[in-house]
This record gives C-alpha cells, sequence and structure tokens, in this order.
C-alpha cells in the first residue's frame, strides 16, 4: 500500500542522505569521488580536463535528481504536453550553463578553487555539441532553455548524430572540412538509455488484408534499425524543473537476421547489420545538395517514427481514448524537416490503432503546428520513387491525403487547375514529389513565421496561395535568444553590472526588467563600469586573436573599433559586402595624408563563419578574405589603422567569446533575405551596436530602440523588388556608368589579381558584376548607402559618450528579443500549454 510505499522511500531517502548537498565542501567530495572512480585517475593527480569530466559528472548528477523529480511531477499531474521535433540543436557547452541554472556556480567555483583549479580553465576543456548548421539550430537549443526555465511540460527530440557539423580549419586561405568526431572524449551530459529502444522499419511492400470483415492495409516491412534514446537533462534557470532532450542513435536491430545467418555468409551478413549505425552517422551541412538522397530521407524517418513510438507509448500510458490526443498532445515542426511526422501519425492512428480515416485526419489536423525558418520558396521535396522504396505505405498515405485535400479544395476554389497544382502536395512533372511544405501547411493548425517581415513574406507571396486559404493559421513569432546564455554564461562582467544597476537578478528570469537601464543613461559612473566591462570582453578576445590566429603575430589595438561579422557565409548575407567596404577603407587610408590619418578611427575587422561544403562562391569569399587580410595586415604604412582577422572553426563557443567583446556588429543580408536573424540579438543584449539592413527581426530591433541606436542602410524589401525587376526587365546589362564608382574600382582590383589568386576570384566577381542576371543580391546598389552607414558608426565611436549611449540603449531595448517572450507566444497561441513546476 501507499505508506509501505512511504517506508521505502524514506529508508532509500536515509541511505542516500537526502538529496546531493551544493556546500564547497560536499561538491569537493563529489568531484574527488569522480576523479576516482568515474574517470579511473588518482584523486591525488589529475588535470585540467579530467577535473572537467570529474566536475561534469558532479553537475550531471544533480541534473539527474531534478529530471526525475521533473519527470516524477509530470507524470502525476498529466498535463499537455509539446514535442519539440527538430533534426538539429545546437547546444554548444553544458558545464558553464547547467551550474547557472542550478545556482551553484560560486560553490562550483570555490569547490575547485580548494582543489587547485580555475572554473574558467576547467569550463574551457569542454567540446561543443554541434549538431546543427546555423540559426535554426540555435534558435532550438535557447528554446529548450526557455521551455524548461518557463516550466512548460515539454520534451525535444532530435539525432545524435555521432558526427556533427564539420569542423572547419584553413589552410593557405582555404576552408577545408574536417570531422567533428565530438564523442571521442566521451560525453557526461547524456544518459544512455539502453531499454528504451524503438525498432524502425524500411523498404518491404504494402499488402490488404481482411481483418474483422474490414479491409485494412498492412505494411511488410523489409528491414529494421533499431533507436537507443540519449537523455540530455536541460535545467531551467530559477526552478527545479529540468527537461529533457531525447536524441536517438540508429544501431543494428537485436533481431536475428537469421535468412544472412543460415546462407552462411556470416562475415557480410554482420557487415550489414553494422551498416544500420550509418543513419544516425552525420549532420547534412546545410547546403541543399542533400535533397533527394535516401541516407537523409532515412535519417528523417528513423527520426520521425522513433520520437513518435516513444510519444505514443507515453500518451497510452496515461490515457486511453485517442480523441484526448489534441488536448494532451501538442507537435512541433521546427521546420519541414520533421514532417513526415504527418503521414507517420496517421499511418498509427489509421493502420495499427484502427481509426477510420476521417477521424484520424481530424485528430492529427489538432496537433500539428509547423514553423518556417526560410524566405525562399523552393523549399524541401521528397521524390517519389525514394518514397515508394523506403517507405511505400507513407507514400499511400501521403497520396490519400492529397487526394482529400484536392477534392476540398475544388469545392471552394472550383476547377482552377492552375491555381490546384501549385496548392498540391505532389508536385508533378519529371521529378514527381512530395512538397513538404505544403504537405505542413495543409496539416497543421498554426504556421509561424519568425520575424514579422518574414510572416509577411510568407503571406504575400511564398505561401500566398495557402494564405487565402487558411488565413487564420499564419502567426508571427519574432525570434528570440536566451539571457541565460547570451550574457549570464558569456559575459559574466556584464551580467554584474547590469544586476549591480538594476538591484536585482530578476531580469535572468524576466527580459523586459532590463529596459530598467535606461533610469541611469546619463549616470557618469554607470558609463565609466559600462565603458570597462566591455574593455576587459575586449581584452579577451584581442587575447584569443593573438594566441591562436596568426602566425604573423597580430597585435590589435584596444582602442580599435571591433568591427564583427560571424554568421554562416552566404551570398544573401553579403559577407563580400563588407569584404569590399575593407578594400574601400583601405584605398581611403592609403590616399590620406599624415594629418587626416591621425583623425581616423582605427579598425579591427573581424570575420567568421563555415561555408557549406559544397558551396563554391561561399568558400571563395572565404578565401577572399584571407588575401585581403594578408595584403593589409602586412601593410606597415597601415599599422593599427585597419586590421582584418578571419576567425576559423565559428561555434557557439567562439561565438560566446567574440560577441562580447564586439563594438560594432554587421547584418547585412539584402533586404527580404533574412527570415529572422538571431546573431543581431545577441550582439544587442551584449551593449554592440549594431550595422544593419531592414531586414528579418532587425526591423523590429528599430522598433525597441529607435532607428538613431543602429546604422541602418540599403534598400528595403519593397524598394529590393523594384531593383531586381528593373534588373531583369533590362535586357540590355546595367550601364557601367551607373556603377558606383567606389565600387568598381574595388571590383577591379580583386579581379584584375591585386589581391592574387586571379583566376580563383573571377567567378567570384562575376556575381557581381554588372552583365544580365548578375548580382542578384545588390551590392552594387547598396554600397555607397553601406559605406555611409560605416562613416556614421566611425563618427559616433569618436564621441565615446554618445557610443555608450547608445550601447546601454541597446541593451535596454532587448528585453523583447529574449526567447522567454517567443515560448511563452508559443505556448499561450500556439501549443495550450501550461507552466507544470515541480515543487522543491
Ligand atoms: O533560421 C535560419 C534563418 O536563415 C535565420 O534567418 C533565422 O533567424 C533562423 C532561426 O529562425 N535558418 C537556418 O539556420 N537554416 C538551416 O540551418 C538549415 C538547416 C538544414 C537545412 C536547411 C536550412 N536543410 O535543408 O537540411
Amino acid at each position: 500500500g501507499l505508506g509501505e510505499h512511504r517506508a521505502k522511500a524514506e529508508r532509500m531517502y536515509s541511505l542516500m542522505d537526502g538529496f546531493l548537498k551544493n556546500d564547497p565542501i560536499s561538491l569537493q567530495k563529489d568531484i574527488l569521488h569522480h576523479v576516482e572512480y568515474t574517470v579511473a585517475r588518482s584523486r591525488f593527480s589529475f588535470d585540467d580536463f579530467e577535473a572537467y569530466q570529474a566536475l561534469a559528472h558532479t553537475v550531471r548528477d544533480r541534473l539527474i535528481e531534478r529530471w526525475h523529480d521533473t519527470h516524477i511531477y509530470f507524470k502525476r499531474t498529466k498535463p499537455k504536453r509539446l514535442y519539440f521535433l527538430s533534426l538539429e540543436f545546437l547546444m554548444g557547452r553544458s558545464l558553464s550553463n547547467s551550474v547557472i541554472n542550478l545556482g551553484i556556480e560560486d560553490q562550483c567555483a570555490e569547490a575547485l578553487n580548494q582543489l587547485g583549479f580555475e572554473f574558467e580553465v576547467v569550463a574551457e576543456q569542454e567540446g561543443d555539441a554541434a549538431l546543427g548548421n546555423g540559426g535554426l539550430a540555435r534558435l532550438s537549443a535557447c528554446q529548450m532553455d526557455s521551455l524548461a526555465t518557463l516550466d512548460y511540460p515539454a520534451w525535444g527530440y532530435g539525432l545524435r548524430y555521432e558526427y556533427g557539423l564539420f569542423r572547419q580549419i584553413i589552410v593557405d586561405g582555404f576552408q577545408h572540412e574536417k570531422p567533428d568526431y565530438w564523442l571521442n572524449f566521451g560525453n557526461p551530459w547524456e544518459i544512455e538509455r539502453i531499454h528504451v529502444t524503438y525498432e524502425v522499419k524500411f523498404y518491404g511492400t504494402v499488402e490488404e488484408v481482411e481483418m474483422n470483415g474490414e479491409k485494412q492495409k498492412v505494411w511488410i516491412p523489409g528491414e529494421t534499425v533499431e533507436a537507443v534514446a540519449y537523455d540530455n537533462p536541460i535545467p531551467g534557470y530559477g526552478t527545479r524543473n529540468t527537461i529533457n532532450l531525447r536524441l536517438w542513435a540508429a544501431k543494428p536491430s537485436s533481431k536475428f537476421d537469421l535468412e544472412a545467418y543460415n546462407t552462411g555468409d556470416y562475415i557480410n551478413s554482420v557487415v550489414n547489420r553494422q551498416k544500420a549505425e550509418t543513419i544516425s552517422n552525420v549532420l547534412y551541412p546545410d547546403d541543399r545538395s542533400h535533397q533527394g538522397k535516401e541516407l537523409r530521407l532515412k535519417q528523417q524517418y528513423f527520426f520521425v517514427s522513433a520520437s513518435l513510438q516513444d510519444i505514443m507509448r507515453r500518451f497510452k500510458e496515461e490515457h486511453t481514448n485517442f480523441d484526448e490526443l489534441p488536448e494532451k498532445v501538442a507537435l512541433h515542426l521546427n521546420d519541414t524537416h520533421p514532417s513526415l511526422s504527418i503521414a507517420e501519425v496517421m499511418r498509427m492512428l489509421v493502420d495499427e490503432e484502427h481509426l477510420g480515416w476521417h477521424k484520424a485526419w481530424d485528430i492529427v489536423c489538432k496537433i500539428f503546428s509547423f514553423t518556417t525558418h526560410t524566405m525562399v520558396t523552393d523549399g524541401e521535396k521528397i521524390p517519389v520513387d525514394l518514397l515508394e522504396s523506403l517507405l511505400p505505405r507513407h507514400l499511400e498515405i501521403l497520396y490519400e491525403i492529397n487526394f482529400n485535400f484536392l477534392e476540398e479544395l475544388k469545392k471552394r476554389i472550383g476547377l482552377d487547375y492552375s491555381r490546384l497544382a501549385l496548392l498540391s502536395i505532389v508536385e508533378e512533372g519529371a521529378m514527381k514529389s512530395i512538397r513538404m511544405a505544403n504537405l505542413a501547411i495543409v496539416c497543421s493548425h498554426t504556421v509561424n513565421g519568425v520575424s514579422k517581415l518574414h510572416l509577411e513574406r510568407l503571406k504575400t507571396k511564398t505561401f500566398k496561395d495557402f494564405y487565402g486559404l487558411y488565413p487564420e493559421k499564419f502567426q508571427c513569432k519574432t525570434n528570440g535568444v536566451t539571457q541565460r546564455r547570451w550574457i549570464v554564461v558569456s559575459n559574466p562582467g556584464l551580467r554584474d553590472l547590469i544586476s549591480k544597476w538594476l538591484g536585482t537578478e530578476a531580469w535572468i528570469r524576466d527580459a523586459d526588467l532590463l529596459s530598467g537601464l535606461r533610469d541611469h543613461l546619463d549616470n557618469a559612473d554607470f558609463h565609466l563600469e559600462w565603458k570597462m566591462v566591455k574593455k576587459v570582453n575586449k581584452m579577451r578576445l584581442a587575447e584569443y586573436i593573438e594566441a591562436f590566429l596568426t602566425l604573423s603575430l597580430l597585435q590589435v589595438s584596444l582602442d580599435a573599433m571591433f568591427d564583427v561579422q560571424v554568421k554562416r557565409i552566404h551570398e544573401y548575407k553579403r559577407q563580400l559586402l563588407n569584404i569590399f567596404g575593407i578594400i574601400h577603407r583601405y584605398n581611403c587610408l592609403k590616399n590620406m595624408d599624415k594629418d587626416s590619418r591621425r583623425k581616423v578611427v582605427p579598425r579591427v575587422c573581424i570575420i567568421g563563419g563555415k561555408a557549406a561544403p559544397g558551396y563554391e562562391i561561399a568558400k571563395k569569399i572565404i578565401k577572399l578574405c584571407h588575401a585581403v587580410a594578408e595584403k593589409i595586415n602586412n601593410d606597415t604604412d597601415i599599422g593599427d589603422l585597419l586590421k582584418v582577422v578571419f576567425i576559423p572553426d565559428y561555434n557557439v563557443s567562439v561565438a560566446e567569446l567574440v560577441i562580447p567583446g564586439a563594438d560594432l556588429s554587421q547584418h547585412l543580408s539584402t533586404a527580404g533575405n533574412e527570415a529572422s536573424g538571431t546573431g543581431n540579438m545577441k550582439f544587442l543584449m551584449n551593449g554592440c551596436l549594431l550595422l544593419a539592413t531592414a531586414d528579418g527581426s532587425t526591423v523590429e530591433i528599430i522598433e525597441e530602440i529607435g532607428e538613431d541606436n543602429l546604422f541602418l542602410f540599403g534598400a528595403k524589401v519593397h524598394e529590393v523588388e523594384k531593383r531586381r525587376q528593373k534588373r531583369l526587365s533590362n535586357l540590355a546589362p546595367l550601364q557601367p556608368a551607373k556603377v558606383p564608382l567606389h565600387f568598381a574600382r574595388v571590383l577591379r582590383m580583386v579581379r584584375d589579381g591585386y589581391f592574387g589568386h586571379k583566376d580563383y576570384f573571377k567567378s567570384l566577381c562575376e556575381t557581381v558584376e554588372f552583365g544580365f542576371g548578375n548580382d542578384y543580391y545588390l551590392l552594387t546598389s547598396d554600397f555607397g548607402s553601406y559605406l555611409e552607414a560605416q562613416a556614421a558608426a566611425d563618427k559616433a565611436f569618436v564621441n565615446q559618450d554618445k557610443w555608450t549611449r547608445m550601447s546601454i540603449l541597446s541593451v535596454a531595448g532587448s528585453g523583447r528579443f529574449s526567447s522567454d517572450r517567443t515560448i511563452q507566444d508559443y505556448a499561450e497561441s500556439t501549443w495550450k500549454i501550461n507552466p507544470c513546476r515541480c515543487p522543491l
């Protein structure tokens, strides 16, 4: 009975001496325990890395306690749960984030200190978990942090890639890719669940059978792979709640492949079994070359099938009737990548649970929501012939979904075949395929854009016809980032300063409180401390640049403006505009007399980011950056006035170092191309001024801080459209005379080999040279305005009082860009879930 259960629990509790304790002495004991028994090093001699491992396990133990309590509490209260389905999560490091969210940072630092170690040094030992590409994947990570902090009963689901995003190394200025075998040194943050496994099936045939007098389709699969769960606890800040990110790894099915063994080909059958593991082996870099690849499709279905079996099992443990599914389960599609889920839920409900099609469909339409992260129209497509062989039953289901959808549609819009063809989930033509975005829109109750501008674009262009059909589905959920990682973890100096002047740490859970900094806008002491924090962060960054980056002993001046552009390399993000601007600045410096030079604001231009391995133009941009750096940095005539630095292997932990140390950051996408952008928000929170186009979420940043507090430039969205149209309707190439002189000169220098590698840069130059159809991203026409914005930034930097005010106002206006705000909005208006706070 209950009494017996309680007595047992109490005995256990006293045996274990209660919960783990967080005072420095207890922490030291636990660290030494893990040094000796987990890491298996002598407690009398261990190094920084071993100290990291032992501390990580010490923290992990505490996470597990909270994780258990949270899940027991969820099980007991049976709230509606959110399942966040994403093929990518960029978690970065976990140690600092965990100790901060657990509220044991000081105790851990002291414990380490008394053992003769330094927390910062130990934390640096950790490698990044880089299971994603860029903004989309980091957004998922920020949102998990907010879900935990706001006590939402949520689970994240993803894949445990053995190779994360490739490492970028630079050889002679060229990008090379190295595999990121991040599990090599062990991963203390995950818990392997050897008993949480599911079979995932592929291939085979569909047959029709009689069951209880009714015809039923059954899928007879041809291959089985096993999915094993790895759980990653995600602690909330200021709460006991610790939620789960469950990542799946593939392993060979434990079912014996009898036939293969019996035919006597033992070795080959083992080798074949082993192939199963390749499914979750490697993250695909975002370069579109994977579209239509079988392994990618296998990955997606592997993920979808394992996650949904897990979700359905949990639902069935707590509920008996599938009518309750929409009240108890919200499934969120992070972009189209997991949208096979829709067909899978239909298959489970119809084929396995024997619900009628229409009933199942009714349920499915109430549980899915969808967020898209792109501006471009030509989304993800899966070739029908691939599906036919890999997932034959799913293809049938997709056809049936589409048939019903088109029938409905005909009733609404008539036999307008061109419109029907546009809206159809199935694309006919040379390569018949499934349009994943159309599928996701039709089946989801909400379709979310990631900024106001993005949503507007979805409504009027990308999904115009769908918007006409379902206007109520389309919603804006402007992205946000977590201030826990992007201020508290990465900028401790600023954290202390903010807390001191606000008189509270409450802003760590409520970023709107940051607006209170405006009260001290003109306080001289505040200014002084503010500038000091930035200076210390610049020193950290300068040390990093000097220590790791250049063989040529590059020294950067702390008085210089640190000007940063870090993000994935893409033509639309226009790193090329930045480099052209740098070349122009160099030209100006060269032409200046001594007197004018004395008035120049020195600059350190920092660029970082990875190019997808198959993206040639992006790779050339990286090389150009290095070629320009080499020329300028070695020009003794220029000295400290201009330095160019490329930071290799940009990732989450590098971002944590770079962003706090930046004075100015650049966000240069041609208006209408960046769905949101989240880097801008991270810089904003760190008091770095933005130099940006009116694109994505920057438009909303302007609403918060005003146009005066950043450096805005370039064509607005409507102007971009006009210019592009003009460019395309103009049969003759743009008149050379119309190309701004400065732009033409810079381009000519690159084209004529001023930075070497003339042939190599030819095709890069051609992307922006005057000529029919070229310069799609309008570098030519934005260049003048870009230089003006740069000049304005220089001018503002000279007046440090003014600059500091702008910097303070940036942080004060960043509250709206906390992912807490985004998540609360999703929870209330899309997922309809309530906080479920685990008692202490
Ligand atoms: O998502 C980014 C957007 O470009 C950015 O504007 C936005 O702020 C951010 C968060 O909403 N998109 C993005 O990062 N996309 C990818 O990384 C990605 C990954 C995989 C694939 C496509 C895009 N894929 O096709 O597999």
